[in-house]
């Protein structure tokens, strides 16, 4: 098992790929063919583009405020390395991983368009929609799981959140249930350094993100969250672990947002330029680049045609959001309890009538 080779205690990340995409740990390197290495490269590329294209938008008041994957893009070999049947249960900065899972790219800018069905995954993509409430959506993971175990069946749930995340209770009640009821769930803590301002080393004491999970009993690691292998070959391990029905397991990706915490932020007024730029030569998108370059699979010719497929996939997932009507009342409401509550039952039916009277009066 690679995580009883690190110690969470100690800042000891597992890296398969160094900076400049040389293999440095031939033993760790996971099997993934080239057409594996390809597909992640246009989920990390696209997500990228998809990403500029709605800064952009947001700065042409087309739509409202989101939180940028720059530089995070390393998190789509995490998603790859989990199966169909699998659970995601993500924040707010993973919309790079969400076009794994079969999220739609339109479903993207619908959320941030204020759309009621941006949120509406379809069936067998199982990803939960965005959540904002920093560090509550573990909980969910935990409960899928444990519904999982219950069932008996082989699904394991993952969950995403930041570093900042950690420092909140329910991060902490949902490891806690983690480790004790022996659910199959992946905790992958993406520690991009920052939670807005303020920097990791003032937001917890503790050495690493990973030895948070030492306290609930569960195995935890560090590892390099920029390295598409590490990512793969430890989200594969966990996600095997646990479907062998041996518990949870907690994963401290090391990385690095290039850009502002959400487009209603100026990082430049709290971190240094030279950090930025430090962390930008150990960009995972172009480590990979230079990886497949290296192994002669990948040269300029297949990149520029990639870069103008996926420029011609965000315009059209953004074209076909704009046009998408204004949500229906039904659309509004069906989509988050298999069975209303009673007072949504009354809200629903009020709005339907308000709507009805408006429709009405704009015929007369
Ligand atoms: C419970 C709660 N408190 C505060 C906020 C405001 N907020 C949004 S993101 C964020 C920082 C999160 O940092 P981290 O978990 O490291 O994730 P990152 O944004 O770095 O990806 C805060 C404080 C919130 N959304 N929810
Ligand atoms: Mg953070």
């Amino acid at each position: 098992m690679l995580h009883e080779q690190f110690n969470p205690l100690r800042e000891q990340q597992l890296q398969v790929m160094d900076k400049d995409g040389r293999i440095i740990r031939k033993d760790l390197m996971p099997k993934l063919s080239n057409d594996d290495l390809k597909k992640i490269y246009y989920y990390m590329v696209l997500g990228r583009a998809a990403d500029q294209k709605a800064m952009n938008l947001q700065r042409q008041g087309r739509i409202g405020t989101f939180a940028p994957v720059y530089g995070q893009e390393g998190q789509v070999a995490s998603a790859y390395a989990l199966q169909q049947g699998d659970w995601v249960v993500p924040a707010f900065r993973e919309h790079a991983l969400a076009l794994v899972r079969g999220m739609p790219l339109k479903n993207f800018y619908l959320y941030y368009m204020g759309h009621e069905t941006g949120s509406v995954v379809p069936k067998d993509a199982r990803i939960l929609p965005v959540s904002v409430p920093v560090g509550s959506h573990p909980l969910h993971a935990v409960g899928i799981a444990w519904a999982s175990k219950i069932r008996k069946e082989k699904n394991v749930a993952i969950t995403y959140f930041g570093d900042g995340a950690t420092s909140e209770g329910e991060f902490h009640e949902a490891m806690n249930f983690a480790g004790v009821l022996k659910v199959p769930v992946i905790f992958y803590c993406q520690n991009n350094q920052w939670a807005i301002s303020v920097p990791r080393k003032i937001q917890t004491a503790s050495r690493t993100i990973a030895q948070k999970a030492v306290a609930y009993g569960l195995p935890g690691i560090q590892i390099d969250g920029n390295d598409i292998f590490a990512v793969y070959a430890e989200t594969k391990e966990a996600a095997d672990r646990a479907r062998r029905g041996e518990g949870s397991y907690f994963i401290e990706a090391v990385t690095y947002r290039f850009g502002p915490h959400t487009t209603a932020d100026d990082p430049t007024k709290y971190r240094d330029e030279k950090e930025v730029e430090f962390w930008k030569q150990r960009c995972p998108v172009m480590r990979l680049k230079k990886y497949m370059e290296n192994i002669g699979i990948w040269d300029d010719n297949q990149e520029k045609k990639l870069l103008a497929a996926v420029d011609k996939e965000v315009e059209k997932a953004v074209d076909d959001a704009e046009k998408t009507p204004i949500a229906t009342v039904d659309e509004i409401f069906d989509n988050t309890f298999a069975q209303l509550t009673p007072q949504l039952v009354e809200q629903k039916a009020y709005l339907k009538k308000v709507q009805d009277e408006k429709k009405a009066r704009i015929k007369k």
